[in-house]
């Protein structure tokens, strides 16, 4: 391909290596703490005390100054400085590593960590501190409505125009660090293909059996997206 459109879509497991845990694998966050008590907007009305509790604790964690980009989030960066086409970054993660890796624009599907929402005036606002039940909106002044600005069960994950437009229009899907558990983000591969994409994957270990990817590169995502994104680069510069 000689610089046809790109979709990248990332999880959990891009980041893993830089020190933040991923959901579904054995030693994952949905290994010690019930999606039903932290993950749904019934959650949160029925204790948001709770769920501040578990977003404030990763908050703190991924503020901590030992979490950093990795090799994976420096080199998608670097794809999108030296790749002569369109390439989307779509991430599942709430996280900023890919901002801080150097990625301009990542489109955050499930929302981001270091912002907080007022349900009362909906602006959203950067936030780095804790948040609680009594927290005050800094736009409106109301109390008792900031909450994570993160996209739970039952929600609309947000971008989805702009993320839909692009999967039909292009011609590489790589899906990097994702279990592909979760909908609508794991039904972006299948719709990446029926419009004609080469779908590629990288894991640690494969999500699906053969048949939705034309590529399956296992391992550590900090070594295989540096390599994949270098040989993609080359061939896409010889051509
Ligand atoms: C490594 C590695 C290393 C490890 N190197 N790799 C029945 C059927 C179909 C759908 C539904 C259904 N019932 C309900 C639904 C919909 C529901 C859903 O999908 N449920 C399923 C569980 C069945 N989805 C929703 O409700 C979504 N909204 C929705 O559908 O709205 C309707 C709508 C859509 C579109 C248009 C209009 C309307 C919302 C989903 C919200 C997800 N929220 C969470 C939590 C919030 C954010 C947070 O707290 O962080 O988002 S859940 C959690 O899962 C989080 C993640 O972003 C998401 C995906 O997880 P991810 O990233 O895949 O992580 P893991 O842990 O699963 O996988 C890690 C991978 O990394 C593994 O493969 C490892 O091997 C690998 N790995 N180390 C490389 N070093």
């Amino acid at each position: 391909m000689a610089g046809g459109p790109i979709v990248i879509l990332t999880g959990a497991g891009i980041s893993r290596e830089s020190g933040l845990e991923t959901f579904r694998d054995k030693d994952g966050l949905w290994s010690r703490v019930s999606i039903d008590e932290v993950a749904t907007p019934e959650a949160f009305a029925r204790d948001s005390e709770r769920v501040h509790a578990f977003y404030n604790a990763r908050r703190r964690q991924l503020l901590n100054p030992e979490v950093q980009p990795n090799a994976a989030h420096r080199a998608l960066a670097e794809l999108e400085r030296g790749y002569p086409g369109d390439v989307l970054l779509v991430t599942q993660n709430i996280d900023d590593l890919h901002e801080r890796g150097g990625s301009v624009a990542p489109q955050h599907m499930h929302g981001e960590l270091l912002k907080a929402r007022c349900t009362c005036c909906g602006r959203t606002t950067p936030w780095r501190d804790d948040l609680a039940t009594t927290t005050r909106c800094p736009a409106c002044d109301h109390s008792g409505g900031m909450r994570p600005h993160v996209v739970w069960f039952g929600e609309i994950p947000l971008s989805m125009e702009r993320i839909q437009q692009a999967l039909i229009c292009c011609e590489l899907f790589i899906s990097i660090g994702t279990s592909g558990q979760v909908y609508p983000a794991a039904g972006f591969v299948a719709e990446a293909r029926a419009a004609g994409a080469r779908t590629v994957e990288l894991n640690l270990e494969r999500s699906v059996g053969p048949g939705l990817f034309d590529q399956q590169v296992e391992g550590s995502a900090s070594e295989i997206v540096p390599a994949f994104v270098a040989s993609l680069l080359t061939v896409t510069n010889t051509q």
